[in-house]
This record gives structure tokens, C-alpha cells and sequence, in this order.
């Protein structure tokens, strides 16, 4: 391999991390393919991640925000059409299309394989090559896995730094050669020639995030994006993952965890799934009211559980990342103060607005917008620019990636390599009508049926229709790897090896009254829902028996600190039969599409459901 130009001589990396002759091979051959001018190693260390800010901000890619307000923060913005995930570019490259299911892209892994080699060959050229190694989950936990990406991004690069656990520890695990190592792929997918100047955030418009659930591997060409490029959160910890939990008897979910403790200190931990938009973040970071004297809620992860039964036949969850890559949008110190102290520091955003003094601002951040700002794109903005032209300062998808460590509200367990036990499971979504506050499944089967029937109500217009239900099975759609069927399958299968089985529920913060109002003031008034659900689990409470499932009376829940009428209650709980007869009939249509792989379980519980109504 040529070394880089003397001026851009990397003075880390040029050591070679590994003894694991795989490992070397494999960087080798994949050298020869991408032709980079330089490979470097991750080592992780603080001074390299500081070496290589430095270079991304050289490059245009990164600004340094002002160190006294935003201490070790920068902002980068992405070329604007590399902004989200790409769906209709995602690949499920099984062996069978049959596997893969109707709800995902499927390509056969052959041709998909030859696409691939023709976009990888020489698509390093002109940039170092990062071996970049990853653990999801602790290092050397039983309960972790282990990847590597090899990546032309050094955005890429430190985001990861924060997102996972990376480097020299990593490279010593592997050389233990205990556990298979998933390889990644990753390119911009844009070249540069001798004597090209590069652009401050290479991408290419041809993009591919393609999985191989058979062979265990990742390749993604083209974005440098969040979901798209940092292969260890959705590509790797979902969609791989969850393939290789079906095979393995675990489950890889798209869940917050957190952690709730009684005033006596009884501690209960749940799992948590919610479509985007239902504020799953401010969720899993919640504080609890003051009136709610001893009641404390910690955070494990808000974004990804990987579960699995121990040898007592209990479920327990570790959060395989290692930061938060949250929307920034709407985050404030009022709906989250713990993500807001979290990204006070240390921490990269992408996509927002930067400020006269060198800060970062986007919309409700604060009450007041500032007077002016560049926005995401780096243009000129105001408030009355915004008024007139419809553009927000920051992009809706800018974001912010902050490390867990920083967060206040973390659980002292957060980082145990046995996880921690999950007594409840939750499923939530963006409902405003039909669905009420808060209810229990009668049995992990109905709970399974719940997961699989749940939805949420469309806020962006980009994405269809504003206000239609999309169904999004245990918020997996976009993140299962396999048939959807197959999933529902698996969980059902999960409760034989379980002496007990989490208890199931759903949630809907979001029911509005006939004038449009949110009937539950939702936020830190949540606590009342979730300990009623602590006290199910523990068996400390009452649940009344309704044709979906148990829901709390209004004196089971703790009304301290807040003035919320027993009318308001029973409209916020309502189980309107009427409604949920077309709730049900909704229901059918996912099933038809899943139809020759859905369980016989599923169609049962839609029966008795209906036989309920
Ligand atoms: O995150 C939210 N949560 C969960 C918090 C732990 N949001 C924000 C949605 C974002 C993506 C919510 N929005 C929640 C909620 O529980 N509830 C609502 C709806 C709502 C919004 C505003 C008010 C009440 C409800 N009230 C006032 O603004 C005064
Ligand atoms: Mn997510």
C-alpha cells in the first residue's frame, strides 16, 4: 500500500492492531479491492480521536463550536441529500427471497455480491482505509458481539467512538478468537484522483445498505449517514442481530431499557418499543414528578436491547450501544433535561443550526428562536426567513450523538456484562383515537399480538399522509432482517424457555380529545403509568378486565401532584367497542401480506379479540 502524501502522513494507525491472520487477511483483500492510499488500525485512544477531528475539520467537514459553551463539540453538516436512512436502498440479501419477507427489499446475494465488487473496486482511492473494530455490549461480556467495519469515513470513525465500544480492547478480544466477528463494509462511495480537492462531506448518489443474513455481513455504499454508515446500530445490532437471535434463541430488539425504583428500593426493569415520532428518548430519560416522593426512574439504552433467557429461565437485556444518536429536534431542557446535560459536552451534532456565538440551536430547543443563525445547510436564517420560505433551522432528522456515560439519569447496571432482568415489556404508539392511556395483554400470546398489530399515527408529511395509521410490528418493520412472520414465530417461541415471561403492555401518550387537544399531559406525568405497571408486574395492584386487556381504575393510579378528573380518566381509557371493530378489521391487512408465514397463534388471538367485542 502507498503511504500518504508526507504533509498528510498519519502519525497514528500505521500499526497493525490484530494477530488474527483472518482478520489481516481479510483488511488485505478488501485493500486490494477498495484501494485506499493508507489503512490505518483504530486504536480508540483519546488522542486519535482527537487527530482526527482535527483532520475533519481541516476537511470542512466539522466545525469546533465554541469550547467554553459546547466544551469538545462539533457540528457537521452532511451534504443535503444524505440526510436519513435510505429504505427503498436497503437490501435483505438471503438465499431465498421467501426469507426475507414482503416487508424488506430482497436482492439475491450473488448479484447483489457482483453489484458490490464492481461500486467497491477503487472506491478508496485518494483516502485511508479505518479498520475500525467494535463491540456491541461490554467488552468480553458473554452477552456482546463483535464487528468490524472497514470504512473511508472518518466521520464514521469518531461517531463510532461514542456509539460503541472500539479499539485496541476490541482487537484483543478478537484475537482471543472466542466469537465469530461480523465484517462491514462500508464506502462514501466517492474516489479522489490525484490532484481532486474533496468536498466536505463525500457521498455518492447510487446507494446500497445490503445484509447478508446467511454469511453474517454488511456492505453499505454511498452515504456517510447515521443509519446508513455507523453499521454497528441498525445494520449490525438489528438486522443481523436479529437473524442471528432467531437462530441462537435470543431476541434483538428496537427497545429503550430503564430502570424503575419503588420509594422501599424495589427495583423493576422494562423493555420498551415505539415507532419514530413517539418520543422514545425522552422516555427512557424520563424524570419523575416531585410529588411522586421515592419514585426513580434510570436509564439503560433508548434505542436497541439485546435479550436473552439466563440459566434461571429469566430474560435479561443489555443496550449493545454505547451513546445516544438522538433527533435533536424538540429536545429542550424541559421535555428532556437528562439528553440535554448528556450532549452538553463531547458530543457531535449533525445537521442543526449553528449560532452567532458558536452554538448549536434547532427547533424547540428553546422558546425563542435566535435572531439569527446559519442553518443546517449553512445558510443565512432568521426567524422571519423561516416564516417566509418554510424553512426550519435545523434539519427535522439533525442529530445529536452523545455518550450514555454523560447521562445523569443512567443506571449504575448499565454497563453489567449479565445485563439486567426485564419483568415488563412495552409497546407504544402515536394513536389519537381508539387506543387508550395504558393496557395490559392477558398472556404473552395476546402481548404478542399486541406487538405485532401495533402502530402509529404518520407526523411528517414526507412520509404520506399525515394522520394514517401505519402498522409497525414491535417497531421492526424497517430493522427486521428476516420475514416478519417468521419474527412474530420467534417470539411466541421465546416464552417456552421462560420460567416466567415478562408481563406485556401498551401505551398511547397521545389520545386527543374530539377538539384536537391531547387528553394526558404525557412527559414526566408518565410515571403514574409506569407505576402501575411496576405494581402489575410485582402484583401489588389491581388491573379491571376489559375486552382488550387489564387497564388501572381511576383509584389505581397515583394522582399526587397532578389535578386530572375521573371524567378525563374514563375518556382517556375508554375502550370504545365500535372503534376497535375497525381497529380489528385494520389488523387484517398486515396479516394478509405476512399470511404463508404467519403463526396460527396470531389469527387465534385476532378471533378471540373479536369474540370479546
Ligand atoms: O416525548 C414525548 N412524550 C414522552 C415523554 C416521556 N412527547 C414528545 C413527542 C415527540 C416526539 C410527547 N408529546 C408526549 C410524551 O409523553 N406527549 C406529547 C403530547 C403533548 C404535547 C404537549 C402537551 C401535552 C401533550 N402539553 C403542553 O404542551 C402544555
Ligand atoms: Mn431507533
Amino acid at each position: 500500500m502507498k503511504v500518504a502524501s508526507p504533509a498528510r502522513r498519519p502519525s497514528f494507525g500505521t500499526k497493525t492492531l490484530t494477530t488474527n491472520k483472518h482478520l489481516i487477511r481479510w483488511v488485505e483483500k478488501m485493500a486490494e479491492l477498495c484501494r485506499p492510499d493508507a489503512i490505518h488500525w483504530v486504536d480508540g485512544s483519546q488522542a486519535e480521536y482527537e487527530f482526527l477531528c482535527d483532520r475533519l475539520v481541516e476537511a470542512g467537514t466539522f466545525r469546533r463550536l465554541n469550547q467554553k459553551l459546547w466544551p469538545g463539540c462539533f457540528l457537521a453538516r452532511s451534504a443535503p441529500s444524505d440526510v436519513a436512512r435510505v429504505e427503498d436502498r436497503t437490501f435483505i440479501c438471503s438465499l431465498s427471497k421467501d426469507a426475507a419477507g414482503p416487508t424488506n427489499n430482497w436482492e439475491d446475494p450473488y448479484a447483489m455480491r457482483r453489484k458490490l465488487k464492481q461500486l467497491f473496486k477503487g472506491c478508496m482511492r485518494g483516502r485511508t482505509m479505518y479498520v475500525l473494530p467494535f463491540s456491541m455490549g461490554p467488552v468480553g461480556s458473554p452477552m456482546s458481539g463483535i464487528g468490524v467495519q472497514l470504512t473511508d469515513s472518518p466521520y464514521v470513525v469518531v461517531s463510532m467512538r461514542i456509539m460503541a465500544r472500539i479499539g485496541s480492547p476490541v482487537f484483543a478480544e478478537i484475537d482471543k478468537d472466542i466469537k465469530r466477528v461480523v465484517p462491514c463494509m462500508h464506502s462514501v462511495g466517492m474516489p479522489l484522483e490525484p490532484g481532486d480537492e474533496d468536498v466536505p462531506w463525500p457521498c455518492n448518489d447510487e446507494k446500497y445498505i445490503a445484509h447478508f443474513p446467511e454469511t453474517r455481513e454488511i456492505w453499505s455504499f454511498g452515504s456517510g449517514y447515521g443509519g446508513n454508515a455507523l453499521l454497528s446500530k441498525k445494520c449490525f445490532a438489528l438486522r443481523i442481530a436479529s437473524n442471528i437471535a432467531r437462530d441462537e434463541g435470543w431476541m434483538a430488539e428496537h427497545m429503550l431499557i430503564l430502570g424503575v425504583q419503588s420509594p422501599d428500593g424495589e427495583k423493576t426493569y422494562v423493555a420498551a418499543a415505539f415507532p419514530s415520532a413517539c418520543g422514545k428518548t425522552n422516555f427512557a430519560m424520563m424524570i419523575p414528578p416531585k410529588a411522586m416522593k421515592g419514585w426513580k426512574v434510570s436509564t439503560l439504552g433508548d434505542d436497541i436491547a439485546w435479550i436473552r433467557p439466563d440459566a434461571n429461565g429469566q430474560l435479561r437485556a443489555i443496550n449493545p450501544e454505547a451513546g445516544f444518536f438522538g433527533v435533536a429536534a424538540g429536545t429542550s431542557a424541559k421535555t428532556n433535561p437528562a439528553a440535554m446535560a448528556t450532549l452538553s459536552k463531547n458530543s457531535i451534532f449533525t445537521n442543526v443550526a449553528l449560532t452567532p456565538q458558536g452554538g448549536v440551536w434547532w427547533e424547540g430547543m428553546t422558546d425563542q428562536p435566535p435572531a439569527e443563525c446559519e442553518d443546517w445547510r449553512g445558510e443565512r436564517w432568521t426567524p422571519e426567513i423561516g416564516e417566509t420560505t418554510g424553512r426550519t433551522a435545523a434539519h427535522p432528522n439533525g442529530r445529536f450523538t452523545a455518550p450514555a456515560a454523560q447521562c445523569p439519569t443512567m443506571d449504575k447496571d448499565w454497563e453489567s456484562p449479565v445485563g439486567v432482568p426485564i419483568s415488563a415489556i412495552i409497546f407504544g404508539g402515536r394513536r389519537s383515537t381508539t387506543l387508550p392511556l395504558v393496557y395490559q395483554a392477558f398472556n404473552w400470546s395476546s402481548g404478542v399480538y399486541i406487538g405485532a398489530t401495533m402502530g402509529s399515527e404518520t407526523t411528517a408529511a414526507a412520509t404520506g399522509a399525515v394522520g394514517r395509521v401505519r402498522r409497525d410490528p414491535m417497531a421492526m418493520l424497517p430493522f427486521c432482517g428476516y420475514h416478519m412472520g417468521d419474527y412474530f414465530r420467534h417470539w411466541l417461541k421465546m416464552q417456552r424457555g421462560l420460567d416466567t415471561t415478562p408481563r406485556i403492555f401498551h401505551v398511547n401518550w397521545f389520545r386527543k380529545d374530539e377538539n384536537g387537544k391531547f387528553l394526558w399531559p404525557g412527559f414526566s406525568e408518565n410515571m403514574r403509568v409506569l407505576r402501575w405497571i411496576v405494581e402489575r408486574v410485582q402484583g401489588h395492584t389491581h388491573g379491571r378486565e376489559t375486552a382488550i386487556g387489564w387497564v388501572p381504575r381511576y383509584e389505581d393510579i397515583d394522582w399526587s401532584g397532578l389535578k386530572f378528573e375521573r371524567a378525563e380518566f374514563d375518556e382517556l381509557m375508554k375502550v370504545d367497542h365500535a372503534a376497535w371493530r375497525k381497529e380489528v378489521i385494520d389488523h387484517e391487512g398486515l396479516f394478509i401480506d405476512l399470511h404463508d408465514h404467519l403463526p396460527p397463534e396470531m389469527i387465534y388471538e385476532r378471533e378471540l379479540l373479536i369474540c370479546r367485542l
